[in-house]
């Protein structure tokens, strides 16, 4: 079947340690894959999936990412006394060995690789692997923060290699910077490393000014590494979903990757000892839903972090309830992202609970330009000189994220208390006069796939959270000039509100979109856009006024959180 979720766990992985007394390390347990599994099993997720067993990685496999020295070294570890384990454990920060590691960290790489040949083959569509130890912290020739071999690196090395993916994006939501990605892929652009990490200007571990936002990759990889430091404690749902919706999403889009991997690290999760955050673990079921419709569903998630093995356990089950196709569950209380508003609890809940999306009527269709990642991101590090780097990552990020939609003129529709009425277009129309009624216009027209994913991504999906609708409608007017992969990516990411209530009006005289449609409401993944690889950078910047226009209604729309404290 193209439909499964591959589930990979071996209790193998569970049978090792720490030996002796580390404060550093004596969070990371056995428990933690044990209890993520028993999860699994209770709520009847694993029946559902198909139980793919891991195997070991070769030395060759290993070789992809790490040194000959290195992995030498570790070999001889299942022979060490307990003293000779401690020396070599002194080595790196944070990490320790035990004579079960090296089989359990070949494991953990075989266990990658074997879900990357499942979702490569088409044996299925996703998977997801639980695996000890994690992988994203280890380097060439260092273990460090509790992982040996780096899983994922090496997994994306071999989808290149084996399964000839010419682009991968790593999305890394565990709560600490994957520093051992970063080095793996930093001057690599067929790899694209996204991500997100408490910070603290450098005070938390693993303490490296290589983890601040301004490392964005080198030579031909400069745009291709993405990091978004926490510098509080404490985020919440509504961050992580606008780091999602402005930062990540719309440069995934445009490198249109052949595979996505996720360093599924819960320590990000409410309760985590680590990470100190507040987003919740129904948090996970959007954001892997979210990079469902990149690359076809080719989705891998291979566990990382996660210490508290309550949030652990119930983020799990959402990342891979969502892997299987089921409806999203509704995100409550999403305050403004990073400041926490002034918004009570009653005035949320005074906010009605339908919503209608309109995207029609689109005349002008021409093609549209993005700005390419590469040159917008290469500007935050070789930017202008008077501008603190602050200022110029920001500039960088309003530029790529900027698409023209000058704001539609149109007649105030007063009985929109119940409904949130988006119409896009490619008229313009009435100046908006109504927090509930939002007319965008893309100047070149809805038939410009970039100018539309980006309205989407960055103004619809934000919109559509704060609101948190009850139902989704959705039509497209005759001669909208949206095209059907397009329109099947719409459908798709608007399939994560309303616990997946989406009710789509077809014209009568679009029956060839009739089977497309039906697919995506069916759960098919949305066939990947690739006409994004090949345009050039767009040219307006209205879709960023509107932005900063529509911020005053709709906190959402706020893309400077990751700048706070
Ligand atoms: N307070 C992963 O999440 N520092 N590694 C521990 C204890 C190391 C985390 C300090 C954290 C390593 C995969
Ligand atoms: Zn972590």
């Amino acid at each position: 079947s193209t439909m499964g979720t591959a589930l990979i766990y071996d209790e193998e992985m569970t049978k090792y340690k720490l030996l002796w007394v580390d404060p550093a390390c004596k969070i990371e347990v056995p428990e933690r894959l044990s209890v993520s599994y028993q999860a699994l099993v209770r709520t009847g997720l694993s029946d559902r999936c198909v139980a793919v067993p891991p195997r070991e990685a070769s030395d060759a496999e290993i070789l992809l990412v790490h040194s000959e020295e290195y992995l030498e070294g570790v070999k001889k570890t299942p022979h060490m006394t307990l003293e000779d384990l401690k020396e070599f454990t002194l080595q790196y920060g944070d990490v320790y060995f035990h004579p079960n590691i090296y089989h359990c960290a070949k494991l953990a790489a075989g266990s990658a690789l074997q879900l990357v040949d499942s979702v490569m083959t088409g044996t299925v569509r996703n998977g997801m692997a639980l695996v000890r130890p994690p992988g994203h912290h280890s380097m060439r020739s260092a273990a460090s923060g509790f992982c040996v071999f780096n899983n994922v690196a090496i997994a994306a090395r071999y989808a290149k290699q084996k399964h000839g993916a010419k682009r991968v994006l790593i999305v890394d939501w565990d709560i600490h910077h994957g520093q051992g990605v970063q080095y793996c892929f930093e001057d690599d652009p067929s790899v694209l490393y996204f991500s997100w990490h408490r910070y603290e200007h450098q005070k938390f571990w693993p303490n490296l000014r290589e983890s601040d936002y301004d490392s964005v990759g080198k030579g031909s990889g400069a745009g291709f590494n993405i990091n978004v430091p926490w510098n509080k404690v404490g985020m919440e749902n509504s961050d992580y979903l606008s780091a999602f919706c402005h930062v990540l999403l719309p440069v995934a889009y445009e490198f249109c990757p052949d595979l996505v991997l996720v360093c599924a690290g819960f320590d990000s999760a409410v309760g985590d000892p680590e990470g100190e955050m507040c987003a919740t673990p129904d948090i996970f079921a959007h954001l892997t839903h979210l990079l469902m419709n990149l690359a076809g569903g080719k989705l891998c998630a291979v566990l990382e972090g996660g210490y508290n093995l309550t949030s652990l356990a119930q983020s799990v089950c959402q990342t891979v309830q969502t892997l299987l196709g089921d409806p999203l569950p509704r995100l409550a209380n999403l305050g403004s992202p990073c400041e926490r508003s002034g918004q009570t609890q009653t005035e949320r809940c005074r906010k009605s609970r339908n919503v209608f999306l309109l995207p029609g009527n689109y005349a002008l269709l021409r093609p549209y330009l993005s700005h390419e990642m590469k040159t917008s991101v290469e500007f935050a590090a070789t930017g202008n000189s008077d501008l603190s780097p602050t200022a110029l990552f920001t500039k960088a990020l309003q530029k790529r994220l900027s698409a023209g939609i000058p704001i539609l003129l149109r007649k105030k529709i007063s009985v929109l208390r119940k409904m949130l009425v988006v119409q896009i277009s490619g008229e313009d129309k009435e100046e908006q006069k109504c927090k509930y009624y939002i007319p965008m216009c893309l100047k070149k027209g809805c038939g410009d796939t970039v100018g539309f994913i980006q309205a989407v991504l960055g103004l619809l999906l934000p919109l559509g959270y704060e609101y948190d609708p009850g139902l989704v409608l959705l039509s497209r007017m005759p001669g909208s000039g949206v095209g059907d992969c397009t329109w099947q990516q719409l459908i798709g990411l608007l399939k994560g509100f309303a616990k997946g209530h989406t009710l789509v009006l077809m014209q009568t005289n679009d029956g060839a979109c009739m089977g497309p449609t039906a697919s995506v409401l069916l759960g098919h993944p949305a066939p990947p856009l690739q006409e994004l690889l090949t345009r050039l950078p767009d040219d307006g910047d209205a879709l960023e006024r509107m932005r900063e226009r529509l911020q005053a209604d709709w906190k959402m729309l706020e893309t400077l959180f990751f700048l706070h404290g």
